[in-house]
């Protein structure tokens, strides 16, 4: 049984952790206090944030996995105020993990854009890293476009200080890309917090289980090392006729995936986690379908999870490698910086035309 320490940082961070709880405990408003996680694995999890409001919002988490690093109300989406606060706090946060005992592999979930989440994550998986053996990986959302200048930054320098630090790669997830899950925002959040979260679960399940064909949390690291070091998910579910060919491709396609992505061009690495009853399928299949994808990125790794009477799903993880997407998202993060330096400038300008014309002057009354 693998030892599993889950830290969601921020409120989004925070609201993804939430609904993997609600999702392993089943669900019930008090089944936090008697249901049993549905987890195989010991999963520890824990929301740490400076807003205590963010905290009090979370409704299948439990008290004692709220984690409030005191800070009046958030960072406000900035970056360097967060990461101060996070040096302030580095001990009070390793100790509480410490606390939790020892892991086999840590993920962190946060948003790349908002302030908490976005400046604690880098630095707080560095200095995991630096103390303890275990794997540390990041689960990171990436922001709607139209967010602002300010999300866009730091989205840009989050995504950044991920690929350049030590920790073992990032799984990314984009709230632009999937926006379509929810008819307003609230429901959109909703939908792609749920659609992380049980793809996520899936991902633990399979990473904790006996396999027919075997892929493992050794595998599972070398395609998150690979490439930009930043990784997505794919998932595809056989519905009445759909063939295990079909489901292999739905996992790969646009609608299966968390990040737009051409897995067949851009992807460098691949996990494949089927699970369905044995009758479904088909071995000569599943590596056709398997072997056209590392034809095309290199090498896949697979595992089957038999399971009486399920029908197939099936979870792709996916190394990023070179991506359109990626590059437009630096480009437009590197405009909204070039944008806020006009406007600097322009106060400026502004500011030094009016000492300008008041120099030499006072107020006559
Ligand atoms: N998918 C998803 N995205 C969210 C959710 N809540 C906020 N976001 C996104 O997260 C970004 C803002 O980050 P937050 O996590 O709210 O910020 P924070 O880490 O709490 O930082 P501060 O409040 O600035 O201290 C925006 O891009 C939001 O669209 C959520 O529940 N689900
Ligand atoms: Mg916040």
């Amino acid at each position: 049984m693998l030892n599993i320490l889950l830290l969601g940082v921020g409120q989004c961070g925070n609201r993804i952790l939430d609904s993997i709880n609600r999702e392993a405990f089943g669900g019930g408003v008090v089944s936090k206090y008697y249901g049993k996680q549905k987890f195989v694995s010991n999963v520890q999890t824990m929301a740490i944030n400076t807003a205590v409001n963010d905290l009090k919002e979370l409704r299948f988490t439990k008290s004692r996995d709220r984690i409030h690093v005191p800070y009046l109300h958030g960072v406000g989406a900035n970056r360097n105020v967060g990461k101060d606060c996070f040096e302030n706090n580095k001990e009070l946060l390793l100790r509480a993990i410490e606390e939790r005992g020892d892991f086999d592999v840590a993920f962190v979930i946060a948003s790349a854009s908002g302030g908490t989440g976005s400046s604690f994550t880098p630095p707080l998986i560095e200095a995991m890293k630096e103390r303890y053996n275990y794997n540390v990986y990041g689960i990171v959302v990436l922001p709607f476009r139209e967010e602002g200048s300010i999300y866009l930054q730091n989205s840009i320098f989050c995504l950044k200080d991920l690929m350049a630090g030590s920790g073992d790669g990032t799984i990314i997830a984009d709230n632009e890309f999937l926006k379509n899950l929810g008819k307003d925002i609230q429901a959109a959040y909703d939908g792609i917090n749920q659609t992380i979260a049980q793809r996520f679960l899936f991902l633990l399940k399979a990473l904790d289980s006996e396999m027919m064909m075997v892929t493992d949390l050794g595998d599972f690291k070398t395609v998150m090392a690979s490439g930009s070091k930043l990784a997505t998910i794919g998932y595809g579910e056989a519905s009445n006729n759909l063939t295990i060919k079909s489901t292999i491709k739905q996992s790969v396609s646009h609608g299966g995936l968390l990040f737009q992505l051409d897995p067949y061009k851009e992807a460098t690495r691949a996990m494949m986690i089927i699970e369905g009853d044995k009758k479904y399928l088909n071995v000569n299949d599943i590596t056709t379908e398997v072997d056209r994808l590392s034809s095309d990125i290199g090498h896949v790794f697979k595992g089957v999870l038999l399971r009486d009477g399920v029908m197939p799903r099936v979870l792709t993880v996916l190394s990023i490698g070179a991506s359109v997407e990626l590059d437009k998202l630096f480009d437009i993060g590197v405009q909204a910086i070039g944008k806020e330096q006009v406007k600097k400038e322009q106060i400026a300008m502004q500011n030094q035309s009016i000492s300008d014309k008041l120099e030499g002057l006072q107020p006559l009354y």
